[in-house]
């Protein structure tokens, strides 16, 4: 270890009774013996609120299950909420948490401009707030999210590859949230300098039955347009209607690029004859337990940097079908890193399961 680091962490050991401390972006490592149990101040378990915008999909469903068990094996427990798309009912599930006096809320989706109050409201009480999708304009929130502008560069830049640089393309898109806004921005820089790559229709629904939604809606779109020989839907909800719809009208020319992706997205991937021919994603699960380390980082007063962004990878149906993967876990299993990066894992949390 160099000297400057070492002594670092020899000082925050004696000061912290060797807890785990994440500094700058390294993470010092505390004494064996001091990780069997969380290192929560008074040994009272906090309590986490996690206030959902949505939740209904494969995407919330993973997202969930790792927070929840993170938040477990950190011990800490874990409210939830969801709004189920209510802008006005996720205000009140902020005020809520900030009425019981949780220790750190994660905001998970959402408008800026009705969760900027409610953000501002639960700092003013000292309750630390994390973000996913959802920027703040406040720097003591950490913001998680996937990389979106990459992701949707990602998969734009596989459809013009598929598509050999000339598509007549179909658009699933709901402007307002903000890692679709992410992408759609990709996409619309790429449509400027790639004239052939053209948007000849666009659609979309966010609901709780989006993908019923999103195949009506790709079947009327594909009647009206003939032409349309690729769908860019960068939500897997999206991609499972635009899929759907195609595969009503037998639509055997048309190609759909997602995002996201679960076990029922790489079965319908996976399908002979599917048109989904790639997604680019992370693991919701992943992304979920990353959301509660920093919560739980931050409660304990630790750095945790203003953006933690989990990495996208880009599948193919191709590498699906080639390494005959059916489920999330035979996907983990073929990608270990994909399921497990790991992100502001201390040593404790590690020892801990978490
Ligand atoms: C309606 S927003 C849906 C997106 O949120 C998450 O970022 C997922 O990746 C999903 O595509």
């Amino acid at each position: 270890m160099q000297p400057l680091r070492r002594s670092l962490v020899t000082g925050l050991a004696l000061a912290a009774s060797a807890m785990a401390t994440v500094l700058a972006g390294f993470i010092s490592v505390a004494p064996a013996q001091a990780v069997s149990r969380p290192p929560w101040p008074g040994r009272k378990a906090p309590t986490i609120a996690l206030v959902r915008q949505l939740c209904v999909g494969d995407f919330f469903t993973q997202w969930l299950a790792g927070a929840q068990a993170e938040a477990r094996a950190l011990g800490t427990h874990l409210v939830t909420y969801c709004a189920n798309g209510d802008n006005a009912q996720m205000t009140a599930d902020m005020q809520t948490a900030i009425t019981n006096k949780v220790n750190a809320i994660i905001v998970d989706h959402g408008l800026a401009p009705t969760m900027d109050p409610v953000i501002e409201q639960a700092l003013r009480h000292h309750i630390r707030v994390v973000t996913f999708d959802l920027e703040s304009s406040d720097r003591r929130v950490v913001t998680v999210d996937q990389n979106d502008l990459r992701l949707g560069l990602d998969i734009v830049d596989e459809m013009m590859n598929v598509m050999n640089g000339k598509a007549d393309v179909g658009y699933v898109y709901v402007a307002g949230f903000l890692p679709l806004d992410k992408r759609n921005a990709e996409w619309k820089a790429v449509q400027q300098f790639f004239p052939d790559m053209k948007q000849v229709a666009t659609w979309g629904t966010v609901s709780s039955s989006t993908i019923a939604a999103v195949q009506n809606e790709t079947v009327a779109a594909l009647e009206a347009h003939p032409d349309i020989n690729a769908i860019l839907a960068p939500y897997d909800a999206f991609a499972q209607g635009a899929t759907n719809g195609v595969l009503q009208l037998h639509r055997k020319n048309v190609k759909v690029f997602g995002a996201d992706i679960s076990t029922a997205d790489i079965q319908t991937m996976a399908k002979p004859g599917s048109p989904w021919v790639a997604t680019c994603a992370t693991d919701p699960a992943d992304v979920g337990r990353t959301a509660v380390r920093a919560a739980a980082l931050r409660i304990l007063g630790q750095f945790v940097p203003s953006y933690v962004e989990v990495q996208p990878t880009l599948i193919t149906q191709d590498f699906l079908r080639s390494h005959h993967v059916r489920t999330m876990a035979q996907l983990l299993k073929v990608m270990p890193t994909f399921g497990n990066t790991g992100m502001l894992q201390t040593p404790w949390m590690k020892a801990l399961g978490g």
